[in-house]
């Protein structure tokens, strides 16, 4: 009979090795930014199809020669009532309600088509590669389905190889961003449904044998740096090596038949911190596959109301931003962009940023972290979603594990959060906990958060008493004091008692303002009352002792199609420090100066 102990240490061996395999994602490539790429971006042919004719026949049922096939007249008998050729274009990346009036509101699908010439190399694999499409995309490459994505803003690929040719492929895809009761977001929510193939595609040829995934950190200890390979195409005999030159690490290692392999190696790094967020050159092989990364180091973790970047007590000093493009407005799409809006924050004095309210770009992401600002990312689970269905949550885990998969080697990023302002319900708990357990499993070496809204009490008594507190490591709170309820000088009076032990984010607080809109601090829309909101919420703020960070709500006015007010909004939430065109509020002011305090 084998000894409990015996057996123990056989199930804690097993449980650490389901929790490493848990880490990587077989479905995605890894560090796709410093892979070389054949960019599928520029002109696509597109067809605007809101009755889905290209997809389904007249009783409804899906074609066999949809659009994908890219038919072509061959005799002038021939009915084919459509042509990519002659119709209409888009840019990728972008959304296509910003590329002409007609697409302004424009919600459904539309069927993109990009030919490309192709010359392929002997033994390598090819992926088309799509950063992100909003919302459903169904892909097919020379008339066959390659497969299907839902959610708007994290990545996706296809092993094409061996389906490609020397001339003329036509990768078709047929986006679709119909709002769904079911879907995540669902139906409502304060931003613009911004359709379309919205980030870069690229088509990746890797060698037979490549670096699929790998996660590297540090131990919580700092002593050492440990990581996980996964490899693709592997044989026995395949080594695959690690290399940080300026830290003298190096590693060779066997992969397993899974073409696992993992390491640790006892170093101490310089930590990455907003000071100075050093990030270290590693180099990555196995056989002919080759690729660096940029990688930092830190701890995170908190205790009692701390939170601790590298064991030392930190204020989150934040922002919240949505990926939206300044100037030109939509989404995002130039690194100049990311660049702007970044740059803005470190202005503003910032040493945190939210990404709201869903994954921003690898680009971002990398940006941010580069620049010394600690990251919270989001996915979309946004107001009232469907939690008592299974299938909604079924899409909710996956957009986090695809955010998780794609970010975990970048130190910048300390909270994975998994809601915003979700309403109070048994189902809702359930969910959300799931989602929580998830991102744990997944990965231990970041915090937890979720931005709530519920806080119970009266006369100016908060107090934070939502059931989900209890499963967050920091808690998030959304509050508009001075804005949807209360007057701004009651701000100031407001008290906050908290029933956990933990830290808490103020993660919105605002009021919109339209830029070089003057006049009392008591006149709604002005840039006085925003100021006035900003002041009084400021002082609140340093009145709550288990207060670790805040993100205002929200760097740059940003488009939503909830905001009718003509004169005012135009489409904008105007909660922006910033109007879209970039030009600064009195806000953006107060808000750098109570930084400077910190
Ligand atoms: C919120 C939401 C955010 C909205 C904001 C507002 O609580 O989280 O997405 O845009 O309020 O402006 O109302």
């Amino acid at each position: 009979m084998l000894s409990s102990r015996f057996l123990l240490v056989v199930f804690l061996l097993m449980s650490y090795a389901e929790v490493l395999q848990a880490q990587l994602n077989e479905n995605l490539l890894q560090n796709i930014q410093n892979r070389e790429k054949i960019s599928l971006d520029g002109e696509w042919k597109i067809i605007v199809d809101p009755l889905e004719n290209g997809y389904y026949n007249h009783r409804y049922l899906p074609k066999e020669d949809g659009y994908f096939k890219n038919k072509k007249m061959e005799s002038p008998s021939d009915l084919i009532e459509y042509d990519f050729d002659s119709d209409a274009s888009l840019t990728v990346p972008g959304d296509w309600n910003t590329q002409g009036d007609k697409y302004y509101y424009y919600e459904g699908t539309i069927w993109y088509k990009k030919s490309f010439d192709y010359i392929a190399a002997p033994d390598q694999v090819s992926y088309i590669y799509f950063e992100a499409v909003n919302y459903e995309a169904k892909v097919y490459l020379n008339g066959e389905y390659l497969g299907e994505h839902k959610g708007g803003f994290t990545p996706f690929q296809f092993d094409v190889s061996g389906r490609l040719k020397e001339k003329d492929n036509f990768l078709i895809v047929k986006v679709d961003n119909k709002r769904l009761k079911d879907a995540i977001p669902t139906v409502n929510s304060d931003w613009w449904n911004y359709g379309g193939i919205t980030r870069s595609v690229h088509l990746i040829d890797v060698p037979k044998t490549h670096i699929k995934d790998y996660s590297i950190q540090l131990t919580a200890d700092k002593k050492a740096i440990e990581g996980e390979f996964l490899v693709q195409g592997h044989g026995t005999k395949d080594v695959i090596s690690l290399a940080i030159p300026e830290l003298k690490g190096k590693v060779k290692l066997k992969v397993d038949d899974q073409g696992r392999a993992s390491f640790k190696i006892d170093v101490s790094p310089d930590l990455w911190t907003p000071e100075n967020p050093k990030r270290y050159r590693i180099e990555l092989a196995i056989n002919n596959d080759k690729l660096i990364d940029s990688i930092g180091f830190r701890t995170i973790q908190t205790v009692g109301n701390d939170i601790l970047l590298n064991g030392k007590p930190v204020f989150l000093k934040g922002i919240s931003i949505h990926e939206e493009a300044p100037y030109k407005t939509g989404r995002v799409t130039s690194e100049e962009e990311i660049l702007t809006l970044l740059s803005w924050s470190k202005e503003l004095g910032c040493n945190f940023v939210r990404l709201a309210h869903y994954p921003h770009s690898e680009k971002m992401v990398r940006e941010a972290e580069r620049m010394g600002l600690m990251i919270w990312s989001e996915i979309p689970v946004y107001w009232t979603v469907s939690f008592d269905n299974p299938g909604t949550y079924v899409l909710a885990e996956n957009q986090l594990v695809e955010m998780i998969s794609r970010d975990k080697n970048r130190a910048g990023v300390i909270l994975w959060s998994v809601a915003n302002e979700t309403p109070l319900s048994e189902d809702r708990n359930v969910f959300l906990r799931k989602l929580i357990s998830k991102a744990r499993e997944m990965d231990s070496s970041r915090l937890i958060t979720a931005a709530l809204d519920t806080q119970s009490g009266s006369d100016g008594v908060k107090v934070i008493d939502d059931p989900l507190a209890e499963s967050v490591d920091v808690i998030g709170i959304n509050s508009y004091c001075g804005w949807y309820v209360d007057k701004p000088e009651m701000c100031s009076d407001y008290k906050w008692k908290n029933l956990y032990q933990k830290p808490m984010i103020m993660s919105e607080v605002g009021a919109g303002a339209l830029q070089g809109l003057h006049g009392d601090k008591d006149e709604r829309w002005t840039e006085e009352y925003q100021d006035y909101v900003f002041k009084t919420n400021l002082e609140m703020i340093d009145n709550i002792d288990f207060l670790r960070g805040v993100t205002p709500w929200i760097l740059m006015d940003f488009r939503s199609s909830r905001r009718h007010l003509k004169k005012i909004q135009k489409d904008f939430n105007r909660k922006g420090l910033i109007s879209e065109q970039g030009e600064k509020k009195k806000a953006f002011y107060t808000l750098q100066n109570y930084y400077k305090t910190k």
